[in-house]
């Protein structure tokens, strides 16, 4: 008999690949709670609903009432994935995603506190830490935070949270920052399915700015190994950074993709640049390959050859 966790965004990108992980890899018993906002897909979840170790509840962790409910027992450990997840929407409109980023781990905070879940996992972002200029080191856990769009602050705002709650009331609470995932069954609003499905059909790519921006990119099932890791062997109170070593450019990312679909650059279109748009993440991931024995196994181009072909058969 296994633990009972309790994912909250199961049904989007990253929290179904960790679910389809521990399912795999664990004998845990998962209960997964997602309000199924836009970004929210059953079609993820679709192959271990049958699970006898699985189970689906539609809640708003914003909201104490429905998140009450979800506490018919005690759970093992509960590992946030819940969030608004695009920083283009964050800047169109940001209420949203101080609601769910920002009160919905408080109020998972508080379920801790209340003795519902002996420990908590908080998904957070290399984007808490702001942006790097192309000679600076990469983010450790010590740099501080210096989020610059609506979404990176409230990520911060939640991080700052578990770290008040660990450090006042002595809570199990753990804090992972990961680096750009990518991967089957990710949002298309996201870079690397938009690059996928519009080269697919022969529409115009929109490239930001100049296109010098760089990001490190990590496939999510090395992504979700190291969650995993962190669920065993991290100490309370302590920040993992999670990077993939990858780190491209927007546009060599277009030309890779581009290449491996045969298509022509032509595709790229230049469109007016993201307001406050950051320059450059990089991840050390140094900590958590010394504390707990984790290092990224799937590089860009393997990574990217097993996204296309999934995208390919199973459209976006
Ligand atoms: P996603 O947008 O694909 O999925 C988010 C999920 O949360 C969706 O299923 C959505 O329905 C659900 N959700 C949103 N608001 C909710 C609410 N109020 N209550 C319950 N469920 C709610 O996001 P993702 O890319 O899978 O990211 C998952 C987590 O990982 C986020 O916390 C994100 O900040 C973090 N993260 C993402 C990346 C990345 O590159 N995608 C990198 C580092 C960290
Ligand atoms: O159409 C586009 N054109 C473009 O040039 C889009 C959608 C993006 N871009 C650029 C902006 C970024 O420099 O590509 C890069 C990647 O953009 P996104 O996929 O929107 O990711 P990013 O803003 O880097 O944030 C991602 O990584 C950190 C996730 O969405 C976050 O949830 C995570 O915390």
């Amino acid at each position: 008999m296994g633990r009972h966790l309790l994912i909250t965004g199961g049904a989007g990108f990253i929290g179904s690949h960790f679910i389809s992980h521990m399912l795999t890899n664990s004998k845990d018993h998962i209960t997964n709670i997602d309000s199924l906002t836009y970004a929210g897909n059953k079609r993820n979840t679709a192959k271990f609903e049958k699970s006898y170790r699985y189970r689906f509840i539609q809640c708003d962790i914003s909201k104490e009432n429905e998140l009450s409910l979800v506490f018919d027992q005690k759970y093992d450990a509960i590992i946030n994935f819940a969030a608004e997840s695009h920083v283009d929407r964050s800047i169109h409109d940001a209420f949203p995603f101080i609601d769910t980023n920002i009160k919905g781990t408080f109020n998972l905070l508080q379920a801790v506190l209340e003795g519902k879940a002996k420990k908590m996992i908080q998904i957070s972002t290399d984007e808490v830490y702001g942006s790097l200029s192309p000679t600076d080191p990469p983010f450790t856990e010590k740099t501080p935070l210096a989020p610059n769009n609506p979404y990176s602050a409230s990520k911060a705002s939640s991080d700052l949270l578990i770290r008040s709650y660990y450090k006042t009331h002595q809570l199990s609470l753990i804090i992972t920052r990961c680096s750009n995932n990518y991967g089957p069954m990710q949002h298309s609003e996201k870079f690397i399915p938009k690059i996928i499905y519009n080269a697919l059909n022969n529409k115009n790519i929109p490239l930001f700015g100049d296109g010098l921006n760089i990001r490190d990119w990590i496939y999510v099932e090395d992504h979700c190994r190291a969650i995993h890791m962190v669920l065993e062997k991290g100490v309370p109170g302590e920040i993992y950074n999670i990077g993939g070593a990858e780190e491209k450019t927007n546009l060599e990312v277009i030309q890779i993709i581009l290449g491996l679909l045969g298509k022509e650059m032509k595709l790229v279109q230049k469109v007016d640049d993201r307001k406050g748009h950051d320059r450059r993440y990089a991840m050390d991931s140094s900590k958590i390959l010394k504390e707990l024995g984790w290092r990224q196994e799937i590089s860009f181009l393997e990574g990217i050859q097993k996204t296309i072909e999934w995208y390919k058969t199973n459209g976006v």
